[in-house]
């Protein structure tokens, strides 16, 4: 079948029943769903940001329409119960937004070749950088390493004012004490257990801290939202392996607490959230009476337009990502539907610093072996965030696969200058000026981690050292053009005030991750849902 529709309705809300939760191969009759209609909230995407505006909402009784380009994975498994998502080694159709092979920027199971469909994760390609995104109900969650990180305050402080926004003391106070808080409990967040740590799975993490700590960069525990009582079953073979068993980057069948069982499960279970899955936002335009009209196409699984619609709301709130966000609004823009965006729309993106490296520590004798079992979910780093000429942090990562020998991180450094984005309206697409210049320092930043791993971190017998590992990255071992974390475009406090609404409208609000200018200095999901969490409750406060 090629046009398979994915409708989900949950709960009692507005339209009276519970529908099943998902319908495969037909378009539901009721007229909302075949001609639009009027909402009085709709939330585009359904990822970190979008998770936390419905939640809040849902629970204050509000009814809230969700638009979300990517599939329902659930209805889809329960449509397909032999599907599930794919292992890292062993990428399937699933695995992979609109291509015939893989994306993964480890060729670990890249030799695969399957029909074009739309998958979990999808990657962008700029000239200079490739943008990873997760795809579907869930978001980044479904594809991310879940590592649950608050960013250092007084870097979070600085990369704000780098654009000309100055959070008070109170104000990060405030931030450091409600809402980051906030946004680790409703993750997930937990530190790994001591067993855990100490199991085989995690020899990668700890032969990585103390080649680390080797090498003089500081070790630092990293949290993670993974459910570490199911790992520890994994490993017990209780229970299917997860996290033990290659599962991430396509998606985890079962120890991750993606936001369809935390945020998104919470907001559902109020009975006043419906999520419509392949329904992609086009347009926006206002209207005269200050509501908005959004015209979306109903995709099918080969992102073919099956159907068009216009929705109106009264109250919009955008959370579909850096990219996504950025890309309505500037095309919005240049049609003229939201012609008084604020000249700031487009600006201060950024990569958050993200690097590649790896190490080859496969030396004749003397090697330390980082253990072939490993783990996918990261839990430790190294940090030299407080060299003024080096600053990053390095995140271990795993190499679940013939890893023994092979020290791979990703690096999140600083950002010096930022990019910025403009709209084709002729090829219909978001552009990116982003070049080696806003990224030579990271380069250089990994070039000199790997330099003093391999020196001072570890060392096989008689002293011999280790090298970069050029055979998963031939450009000396470092790959500065893979971007998890992409950051921007819509920044608070510029494009937005400084709780998301945006500037020159009403009712409008940004929720996402392109709130953040540009770099954050580790992973950025609890700091967007942190934001998002303090945005709703002003909005929720003032303006309903
Ligand atoms: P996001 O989660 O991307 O959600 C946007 C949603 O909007 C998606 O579901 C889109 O499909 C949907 N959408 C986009 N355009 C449209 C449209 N036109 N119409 C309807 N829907 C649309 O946004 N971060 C961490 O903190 N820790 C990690 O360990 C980590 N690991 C990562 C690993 C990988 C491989 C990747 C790709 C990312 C990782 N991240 C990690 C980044 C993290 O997942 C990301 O920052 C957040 O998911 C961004 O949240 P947003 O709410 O901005």
């Amino acid at each position: 079948m090629t046009r398979k529709q994915f409708i989900i309705k949950m709960g009692l809300g507005a339209f009276g029943l519970v529908i099943g939760r998902t319908m495969i191969g037909k378009i539901l009759s009721e007229p909302f769903y075949k001609n639009g209609g009027h909402y009085p909230i709709i939330i585009v995407g359904t990822g970190y940001g979008s998770a936390v505006a419905a939640e809040r909402l849902a629970t204050q009784g509000h009814k809230v329409l969700m638009l979300e380009v990517g599939l329902d994975w659930k209805g889809y498994k329960q449509q397909n119960p032999d599907f599930k998502f794919h292992k890292m080694t062993f990428p399937g159709k699933e695995s992979t937004w609109m291509n015939k092979k893989p994306q993964a920027p480890i060729e670990l199971g890249n030799m695969a070749r399957f029909d074009e469909f739309t998958g979990v994760l999808q990657r962008i390609d700029y000239e200079h950088v490739k943008v990873y995104l997760g795809k579907g109900v869930g978001g980044g969650s479904l594809v991310n390493g879940g590592m649950t990180v608050v960013p250092d305050r007084n870097y979070f402080q600085e990369i704000y004012h780098k654009v000309g926004v100055e959070l008070s003391d109170a104000e990060l106070d405030e931030f450091y004490t409600i809402y980051f808080p906030r946004a680790n409990d409703g993750v997930g967040k937990q530190d790994a257990p001591e067993d855990i740590v100490n199991s085989k799975w995690y020899k990668f993490a700890r032969v990585g801290v103390q080649e680390g700590i080797d090498a003089g960069f500081e070790p630092v525990d990293v949290p993670n939202l993974y459910d570490f009582d199911y790992m520890r079953k994994e490993i017990a073979g209780e229970v299917p392996g997860s996290a033990t068993d290659k599962e991430v980057i396509y998606g985890n069948n079962y120890g991750k607490r993606d936001l369809t069982k935390t945020y998104l499960k919470r907001a559902l279970a109020t009975g006043n959230v419906t999520i419509m899955p392949q329904h992609k936002v086009v347009e926006i335009k206002e209207n005269f009476d200050g509501t908005y009209q959004l015209e979306i196409e109903q995709i099918d699984t080969l992102d073919r337009a099956v159907e068009t619609k216009t929705f109106t709301c009264d109250k919009l709130f955008m959370g579909a990502g850096s990219l996504g966000t950025t890309a309505l609004l500037l095309k919005s823009k240049l049609k003229g539907g939201l012609s008084k965006i604020d000249a700031n729309v487009g600006k201060y993106w950024g990569n958050n610093g993200n690097t590649m490296a790896s190490r080859n520590t496969l030396n004749f004798i003397g090697h330390t072996s980082r253990g072939l079992k490993q783990s996918t979910m990261p839990i430790r780093g190294l940090s030299n965030f407080d060299d003024p000429e080096h600053p990053f942090f390095a995140e271990i990562a795993p190499m679940p696969v013939m890893g023994a020998y092979t020290g791979l991180y990703l690096i999140v450094n600083k950002l010096k200058k930022f990019g910025e984005f403009s709209y084709d309206l002729t090829n219909d697409e978001l552009k990116l000026d982003w070049n080696e210049s806003h990224t030579a320092h990271m380069r250089k930043n990994a070039e000199f981690f790997l330099d003093r791993m391999n020196e001072h971190g570890s060392k096989g017998w008689f002293g011999s050292k280790f090298s970069n590992n050029k055979m998963l990255m031939p450009k000396n071992g470092v790959d500065e053009s893979i971007c998890y974390h992409p950051l921007g475009g819509v920044v608070l406090g510029k494009a937005t005030d400084l709780y998301g609404r945006l500037k020159g409208y009403k009712n409008l609000y940004i929720m996402d991750g392109s709130l953040i200018p540009g770099s954050l200095g580790v992973n950025p999901y609890v700091t967007i849902t942190a934001i998002a969490e303090r945005n709703i409750d002003k909005i929720i406060s003032q303006d309903f």
